[in-house]
């Protein structure tokens, strides 16, 4: 359910819909590519090096780059001037691309249960929580499921009415209360509301908060402690919300995120607006958490499941 391969979206859709998400990405890594390859006949030690400086740039991460380039240089030594710069394009980024989806992995989708849901959205400010939440909520509707949207960000002024918004435009109840209140009592009265109206999901917005700031971070649990003593297997996905343009930056907040509050899976935003798309790798192999969505766009369709093996034939031209 929600993976790449199944849903509404179904593999065209999420295909296309990743690769135009990853248009500056691609043109980024795609010409840097062409460019190192029409200057040299052969993968030597320089041209190894100006790939890794390409892949760091895109923010593929060291440690992951460092893995791709030792790859190209044991997988390639044959490659000789006898090589087109077309045909050493083509192999290079398919090597490439095979290993990133080989470490992307498999989505396991949303881990949904058959009673009440909820799903936590968490992360820093202004990484796109709250549309990411409506995105998810049309998402899930749009598969036959009852859905209700939980405005548990009452701290930021104008974070309750914007969820209102959302919920109109997707057709989903919010349930609220006022600007300063307990954000877990908002929780525990969505689940209240979802256990009467039979509702399978509950998506819960949060407030931004930095993942340094432990006493927002102990909110969270509190959140997920509700959550929990009402319903024994939520929140049944608590995801972490980064926005791809903060670069290396979303992988320490992974990082900080996961030890704190349990995060089960990760949805990259934002990729259609960023040239170093290649932070989701960076994220997958340091952090071990699954990518589970990626947004590409700020329109309510431009939410797509995650597809490893779709993502990484975006990253270049002509695999
Ligand atoms: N281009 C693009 N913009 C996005 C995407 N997701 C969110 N945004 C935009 O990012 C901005 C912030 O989004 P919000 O959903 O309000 O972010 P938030 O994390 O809820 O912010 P706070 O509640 O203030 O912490 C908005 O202008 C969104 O339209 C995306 O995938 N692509
Ligand atoms: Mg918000």
């Amino acid at each position: 359910m929600l993976k790449g391969d199944s849903g509404i979206t179904g593999t065209f859709g999420v295909l296309s819909r990743i690769t135009r998400g990853l248009t500056k990405t691609r043109t980024g890594l795609s010409n840097a590519l062409r460019g190192i390859l029409g200057q040299t006949s052969r993968l030597d030690e320089e041209a190894l090096a100006r790939i890794e400086e390409v892949l760091i740039q895109a923010d593929v991460g060291a440690t992951t780059t460092a893995k791709l380039v030792d790859l190209l240089s044991s997988k390639m030594t044959g490659a000789h001037s006898k090589t087109s710069a077309n045909d050493l394009y083509s192999r290079i980024v398919s090597v490439l691309s095979e290993e990133i989806t080989r470490i992307l992995g498999e989505n396991p989708g949303l881990l949904l249960t058959s009673g009440v849901n909820v799903i936590l959205m968490v992360g820093v400010n202004g990484s796109g929580k709250t549309t990411t939440a409506a995105k998810l909520a049309y998402l899930l509707k749009n598969e036959n499921r009852r859905v209700i949207l939980a405005a548990a960000d009452t701290f930021r002024a104008a974070a309750i009415e914007q969820l209102e918004a959302w919920g109109k435009k997707v057709g989903v109840p919010v349930i609220k209360h006022k600007e300063g209140s307990d954000p877990a009592a908002v929780i525990y009265d969505a689940v209240m509301a979802a256990k009467s109206r039979s509702v399978d999901v509950v998506v819960a917005d949060t407030a931004g908060r930095l993942h340094t700031k432990s006493n927002l971070m102990e909110e969270l649990k509190k959140c997920r402690r509700v959550a929990n003593r009402e319903v024994k297997e939520a929140p049944q996905e608590v995801l972490l919300v980064l926005d791809a343009t903060t670069g290396q930056n979303a992988l320490q907040q992974a990082r900080v995120f996961k030890d704190a509050v349990g995060v089960t899976g990760v949805i990259l935003t934002k990729l259609d607006g960023t040239a170093k798309g290649g932070v989701v790798v960076s994220v997958r192999e340091e952090t071990g958490l699954p990518i589970k969505f990626v947004g590409t766009g700020e329109g309510i369709e431009d939410l797509s499941p995650f597809d490893a093996s779709a993502f990484a034939r975006s990253l270049f031209d002509g695999v």
